[in-house]
């Protein structure tokens, strides 16, 4: 089997490497000449464990190869991005029909197309299946047409690749049997085989659940600072409760999924998916507030002329390189325009404005975590005290444990007594 996949990003390039592990010829397209450069030199330009193996070995074999250009196949899957559009916050599917157009002049009788970019529901019915429609085929029986989101977690993609069940939406139940028999090639879970308007339905919906139940962790964690509660405490004690799984609150949302996919069910029914838009505000009106009480901690805790703040991590997951949409930045630009002098370090983020952590730590007032890298779970205490005269950390991403006592220690436990 011949696969072409639209886009070598974080999902396009893993399952293009575990087709190629598992017989398959693979040909990985991509519009940035860059990518496709690194990829045909064998390298790979992600963070994502077991990829880079993977790849070395299917380029040897010959199996996989990087190109501009779509080529003839026998599947096509779509691994482009959707972002929102600023306006009315709906799916920008352009990426989506670009690819689909692509291929349309290397498309036979008996292929299959797969999108696997998360969607609005009812975008494969209203706008994908026209643009093959347009070129002559009779979908469910020229032409097999399906949404299979892909549903993985960057830093365990191969893992959750192989074993997360699948949703297998297609246009008609003959699509669902062909792009299942995809799948099936090295997907070890369930192959859940629905209507295309279902599956994307369930792949917004997947994430708007986890975007509400942080909103509401969030709101907890904004509450308590209000009137006095450590939140941190009131989370583990709720979530022993068997049916209770209060979620954690944090800096903010980030990331390709949980802070657009939202709105993508809310621009379809704005007057109704009243929580959804709700949560989305929450979330976002989270870097404001930690920009807030970093000020409040400088304010009431430190007596330093001009106030340096070392910010540790970027990336919107630990232990990861990816700052896609992460509240970083705004916490970041609103405390530079606050006049503060920043530094900033994240050891899975190459750039040169960065600087390493004891530079970082040098003379700085305050150290304010925004991610959840391993290396700050066990931070070198010794470090921090030689670096900084009176130490704070305002931990956001609540993973500081056995902190010394000679370091003040500010995290969503206890902001009610800053
Ligand atoms: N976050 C919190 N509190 C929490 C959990 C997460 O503030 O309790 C924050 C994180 O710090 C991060 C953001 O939420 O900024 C999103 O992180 P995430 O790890 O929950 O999710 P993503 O966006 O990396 O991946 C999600 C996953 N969806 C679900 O868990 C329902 C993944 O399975 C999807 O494949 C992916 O979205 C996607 O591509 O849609």
């Amino acid at each position: 089997m011949k696969i072409c996949i639209i886009g070598q990003g974080y999902i396009g390039l893993p399952t293009a490497a575990l087709f190629a592990d598992n017989g398959c010829e693979v040909v990985g397209v991509d519009i940035n000449e860059d990518i496709i450069r690194t990829l045909n030199e064998g390298k790979i330009h992600i963070e994502e464990p077991g990829i880079q193996q993977i790849i070395n070995k299917a380029a040897k074999s010959g199996s996989y190869h990087a190109s501009l250009k779509p080529e003839e196949a026998d599947v096509f899957i779509i691994t482009v991005p959707t972002p929102f559009i600023a306006d009315d916050l709906s799916c920008d599917l352009s990426y989506v029909v670009n690819g689909c157009r692509s291929i349309v002049p290397f498309l036979k009788k008996g292929n299959v197309v797969i999108i696997e970019s998360t969607i609005a529901p009812m975008s494969t019915d209203n706008q994908i299946k026209p643009i093959f429609e347009e070129a002559g085929f009779k979908i469910g029986t020229d032409l097999y047409l399906a949404h299979c989101p892909e549903r993985v977690l960057p830093g365990k993609i191969i893992e959750e690749l192989i074993h997360n069940d699948r949703i297998i939406g297609g246009i008609t139940p003959e699509c669902s049997d062909k792009a299942a028999e995809v799948y099936a090639t090295f997907v070890k879970g369930k192959l859940m085989k629905t209507e295309a308007k279902t599956a994307e339905m369930s792949k917004c919906m997947e994430n708007t659940f986890r975007d509400v139940n942080i909103a509401l962790a969030n709101e907890l964690a904004k509450i308590c600072a209000e009137i006095g509660v450590n939140a941190l405490d009131v989370i583990e004690m709720a979530n022993k409760h068997p049916r209770v799984n209060i979620h954690t609150p944090g800096p903010g949302v980030g990331g390709h999924c949980l802070a657009i996919d939202p709105y993508f069910i809310y621009s379809e029914a704005p007057d109704t998916a009243r929580i959804i838009k709700l949560a989305r505000d929450t979330n976002n009106s989270m870097p404001k507030f930690v920009a807030e009480k970093t000020r409040e901690i400088i304010k009431n805790h430190t007596s330093m002329y001009k106030p340096k703040i070392a910010v540790l991590g970027v990336a919107y997951k630990g232990n990861t390189g990816d700052a896609r949409e992460s509240p970083a930045f705004e916490i970041i630009q609103r405390l530079e325009s606050n006049g503060y002098e920043i530094a900033i370090h994240d050891p899975h983020i190459k750039n040169n404005h960065y600087v390493g952590l004891e530079e970082a730590l040098e003379s700085a007032s305050i150290a304010l975590i925004l991610a959840d890298h391993n290396e700050f779970k066990e931070l070198d205490y010794d470090l921090v005290l030689s670096k900084m005269k009176n130490p704070i950390i305002f931990d956001t991403k609540n993973i500081i444990k056995n902190c010394p006592e000679e370091i003040e220690l500010f995290n969503y436990g206890n902001l009610y007594q800053i």
